[in-house]
């Protein structure tokens, strides 16, 4: 069996100080994801650092400059399992200039207000981290 490759990903708020609001992208693609809503991100390239690859993925995705905050550690060796395929490591981070676009595989960008961030259909795998990340900030 393979190991899982992994793939990186970031919560954007709008404040890391105090989140109140978080960045949702829903995939235009593959079909078999499409119009469900993410954390923007993807895979790890080989033998690079995952938050390089992170801040790589989001400039080529949303076409901004981001800046990390801490890392929301999942429960599988730190990462979060997605599929037998992809396990996934999370970080909070907040836009450092410009306005993100859906530009690579996304084909709608929503800013989720407190109290809204279940509100729209997430990628099966990202439900359970919305739900670990709204019990780490202690808002939704
Ligand atoms: N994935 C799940 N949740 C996420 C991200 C960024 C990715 N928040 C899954 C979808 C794909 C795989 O990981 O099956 C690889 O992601 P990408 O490289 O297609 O973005
Ligand atoms: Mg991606």
């Amino acid at each position: 069996m393979e190991p899982r490759r992994l793939v990186v990903a970031a919560a954007i708020v709008d404040d890391l100080d105090e989140p109140r609001v978080l960045l949702a992208a829903r995939r235009a693609t593959p079909a078999s994801l499409a119009g469900r809503w993410e954390f923007p991100g993807g895979k790890v390239d080989q033998g690079e650092d995952p938050v390089d690859a992170l801040h790589r993925e989001i400039r080529e995705e949303l076409g901004v400059p981001i800046a990390l905050g801490p890392e929301l550690v999942g429960p599988d060796d730190g990462a979060w399992v997605l599929t037998e395929r992809y396990a996934m490591r999370l970080w909070l981070a907040e836009i450092v200039d410009g306005t993100p676009a859906p530009l690579v595989e996304h084909d709608a960008l929503r800013w989720l207000g407190a109290g809204r961030w279940r509100e729209v259909p997430w990628l099966d795998a990202d439900v359970r981290i919305v739900d670990a990340l709204i019990g780490h900030v202690g808002r939704a």
